[in-house]
């Protein structure tokens, strides 16, 4: 077998430079040994959660071999082929640090005792002058189940605080929640596997070939076999230039498209009558809602030409089965609930939703994207996707955890709100996991001040993230693959991962450290886990019977099944691969349509800021980019960001390819590259999101939220490019900024120390 050796070097170009330094630092692994051992596992990045082996020599992960589990079938990814880089990479975090000397000082190398004394004596204290809840903790889906589900747990047993949530708050709660209200469920109905049935498949708001590389595989075999392809992106992005049909959408606009698209439906006659008679709720006030937006209408609102609009409801509507399937794009958008209601009226209309290879499913982005959101570290949430409002919930999980009910306290503030209760002062301090938030959360000028401004701000990561770098004290924890695990994919999937290594110097796994500091604290009898296997057990027992039931997941089912999709309730019971094939998860057993109407994103161009700014990925860089950037080969084909603009943006404004500009927005501007490209539509800029600092979009990014999901409007805000000898003028007319009540970014209602007080019941719809 020829092996290409640059993926298995180091990467050579961060921080490190073994030119000078001569050798690989010590326990740096040698390629060219042979393995002592294969250990089979996944990915760490994205949500397809690809099956890999690792190659293990001496304790050391040296590489990585296919493995062929049923959904990649032995591929990976660039991403996926180099993540093992991390494991034993010189920038690795391998003790503690603490800022000594004040807010002013430096971060420097502290012993465990002297760290965790410190931070539980600054909780204490902090806890006795302002309440419970003047703590919060900022979790991730990065992480494991076991982990996420520890971290809910800790949050509201250990430290007893209301404010507990995560950064899949950021990513796609947007459709968590229309998928709970359309089908009483939030879960991908059906496996990747079902991918190549459909006959047409309709792609809104995804770069799938850049974010799912392995998930894209399946798409090809859909089109092996004949199946049509329709995008609507303002990008032609790698999978719309493989098209039958691109819709070049205005950000922020899809609304008006997929109304459209649905009238056309309606009006060719292709209303699946019976299906939604038996299997709905709603539909007459849907087909009575989209009928104003005709094809015309759609152009003038999304810019899209009429005749494409009527052409692709045609090719979704005319196929037996239709799958769409739906990301970021959409969902993360101040009305990012009613965008993803939209396709969902649409697939409900046509009958799809239930049948194999058909529907609409999401996109699910973070490696454990799907279990992160169900194990219970969200504000609203408890294991089980159990809700935190709701009595006999409560009572059950107390239970579990062997509290009395009235100790568990009650919803807490969504990630961006809690960023506003630190800037407030409510929050005194914060303990982040598995998240950067000075790169990821939107106007992070003002992220940047609440974190400075905290009391105590306590960082789990690897590596020294942006938010760490901010961090009073930074705790060393594992990679993915120095511990064992669950991760529930983007099909909803449960797989295994196992360890293959220990964590380097001082370094901890994250439950362990948590359970100490949760014994420090006094409350070491509800953590008294001595593995990952108790934690596992103990999530089983506290989803039994909720909505995300993993009673029946055992480890040995996983490996012996390929994975076990949930629910999957007993033992004896092989997991529900395909969900609403007879019923839909509400009590009656039927789907819910709801009326949508176009509402304009909270900010429009106008005046001095003409253009419509979006921001994303790219297929060589992960999020943040605290992973990615460290590791060389991915670095290398990505440095640094850029601003993508059509030619003819470009030739009025006199910027020609490669030349530096400067893009601002009302929050901000920041200097980076043009690359001028004409797959992007006229009125549209795109940056990718993850570079840090002076390169960060987030500088310039609208905080404004969905009002219930509470997802930030990444997808689009007005912006100006302009060159560098241009000054920045104060300029004339400002944009047109629609915010309302609703979509402004609401301050938590709830003041502090308030944990044991059940919140009103306003807008708790999940
Ligand atoms: N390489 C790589 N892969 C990843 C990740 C990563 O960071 N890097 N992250 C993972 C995670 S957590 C996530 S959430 C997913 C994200 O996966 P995606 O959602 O596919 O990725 P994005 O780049 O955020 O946005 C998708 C597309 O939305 C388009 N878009 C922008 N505005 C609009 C709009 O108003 N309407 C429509 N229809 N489209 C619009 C953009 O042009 C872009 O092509 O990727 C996962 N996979
Ligand atoms: N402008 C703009 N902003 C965006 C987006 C966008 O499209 N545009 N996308 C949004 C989306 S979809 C997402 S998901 C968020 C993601 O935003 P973040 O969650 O902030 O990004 P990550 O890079 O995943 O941050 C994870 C951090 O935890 C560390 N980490 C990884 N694994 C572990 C682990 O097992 N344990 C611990 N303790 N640490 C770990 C990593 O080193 C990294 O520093 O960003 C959002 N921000
Ligand atoms: S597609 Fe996703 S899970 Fe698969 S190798 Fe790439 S990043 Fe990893
Ligand atoms: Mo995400």
């Amino acid at each position: 077998m020829s092996v290409n050796k640059d993926i298995f070097q180091p990467a050579r170009d961060f921080n490190y430079d073994f030119q000078s330094a001569g050798q690989p630092p010590p326990g740096w692994a040698r390629a060219d040994r042979l393995p002592d051992a294969l250990v089979p596992t996944h990915c760490c990045f994205c949500g397809v959660q690809c099956g890999m082996y690792l190659r293990v020599a001496d304790g050391q992960v040296m590489g990585v071999e296919p493995r062929d589990s049923p959904h990649n079938r032995g591929s990976l990814c660039p991403k996926g082929v180099v993540a093992y880089q991390q494991v034993n990479h010189p920038d690795r975090l391998t003790s503690p640090l603490l800022r000594r000397g004040g807010k002013g000082g430096r971060l420097e190398r502290a012993t465990w005792n002297e760290a965790l004394d410190y931070v539980v004596q600054r909780w204490r204290a902090l806890q006795a002058a302002h309440g419970r809840d003047a703590i919060a903790v900022y979790s991730g889906s990065s992480m494991a189940n076991e982990k996420c589900y520890l971290m809910g747990k800790f949050a509201r047993v250990g430290l007893g605080t209301r404010h507990i949530d995560y950064n899949g708050r950021l990513c796609m709660s947007s459709a968590a929640v229309a998928y709970a209200r359309a089908f009483g469920l939030d879960r991908s109905p059906l496996p990747m596997t079902d991918i190549p049935l459909a006959e047409c498949l309709l792609v809104v708001g995804s770069n799938v070939a850049e974010c799912f590389p392995i998930a894209t595989n399946w798409l090809w075999r859909a089109r092996d076999n004949g199946a049509r392809l329709i995008v609507i992106d303002p990008r032609e992005t790698p999978t719309a230039r493989t098209a039958d049909l691109w819709l070049p959408v205005r950000p922020g606009t899809d609304i008006a498209v997929l109304n459209a698209m649905l009238r056309q439906v309606v009006h060719d006659d292709l209303v699946d009558e019976a299906y939604v008679g038996e299997r709905t709720v709603g539909w007459e006030a849907v087909r009575a809602a989209v009928e104003p937006y005709t094809p015309e209408e759609a152009e003038r609102i999304a810019g899209v030409p009429a005749e494409r609009v009527v052409a692709a409801a045609r090719l979704y509507g005319q196929a037996a089965r239709s799958l769409i399937l739906h990301a970021r794009g959409i969902e993360h958008s101040s009305h990012g609930v009613d965008n993803c209601l939209a396709c969902i009226n649409l697939a409900l209309a046509r009958g799809q939703v239930g049948k194999p290879g058909s529907g609409t499913t999401m996109l699910t982005g973070q490696g454990n994207g799907q279990g992160g959101r169900e194990v219970g570290q969200k504000a609203n949430q408890l294991p089980g996707y159990r809700h935190i409002d709701q009595p006999e919930d409560r009572r059950f999980i107390a239970e579990v955890w062997g509290i009395p009910v009235e100790e568990l306290p009650w919803e807490g503030a969504a990630a961006p709100e809690m960023v506003q209760l630190m800037a407030g002062g409510q929050i005194k301090s914060c303990l982040v996991a598995c998240s950067n938030l000075m790169v990821s959360l939107p106007d992070n000028a003002v992220v940047q001040r609440a974190l400075q401004d905290l009391d105590l701000l306590v960082v789990l990561d690897f590596f020294l993230s942006e938010t760490a770098e901010l961090a009073d004290v930074v705790l060393p924890c594992s990679v993915w693959c120095e511990d064992e695990g669950t991760t529930t994919n983007m099909e909803g999937r449960v797989v295994k991962i196992n360890q293959a290594a220990e964590p380097p110097g001082e370094a901890r796994r994250d439950w362990e450290i948590i359970a100490e500091l949760a014994r420090r604290l006094g409350r070491g009898q509800y953590f008294p886990y001595r593995s990952v296997r108790e934690l596992w057990d103990e999530l089983r027992r506290a989803s039994r019977g909720g909505v995300a039931d993993y009673a029946g997941i055992t480890w040995e089912k996983i490996d012996a099944q390929g994975g076990v999709f949930w629910p999957c309730p007993s033992e004896d019971h092989p997991g529900t691969p395909r969900l609403f094939t007879e019923r839909f998860a509400h009590p009656d057993g039927k789907a819910r349509f709801f009326p949508i109407a176009y509402t304009p994103p909270a900010e429009e161009p106008g005046g001095e800021y003409p253009f419509r700014l979006t921001s994303g990925r790219v297929v060589y860089h992960y999020l943040s980019g605290n992973q990615t950037r460290r590791l060389g080969f991915l670095n290398s084909q990505a440095p640094e960001p850029w601003v993508e603009l059509h030619p003819r943006a470009a030739a009025r404004l006199g910027i020609s390819d490669g030349e530096r500009v400067r893009v601002r927005t009302p929050r901000g501007a920041m200097e980076l590259k043009a690359v001028v490209a004409p797959t992007i539509r006229p009125d549209t800029l795109f940056i990718p999101f993850h570079y840090g600092h002076a390169q960060a979009v987030n500088q310039l990014t609208n905080p404004a939220v969905d009002p219930t999901a509470k997802i930030p409007e990444y997808k689009v805000c007005a912006a100006a490019v302009e060159r560098l000898d241009v000054p920045p003028g104060p300029g004339v007319a400002g944009p047109r900024v629609n915010f309302t009540p609703a979509t402004a970014p609401k301050m938590f209602p709830y003041a502090v120390g308030e944990s044991r007080t059940p919140p009103e019941a306003e807008g708790k719809v999940y």
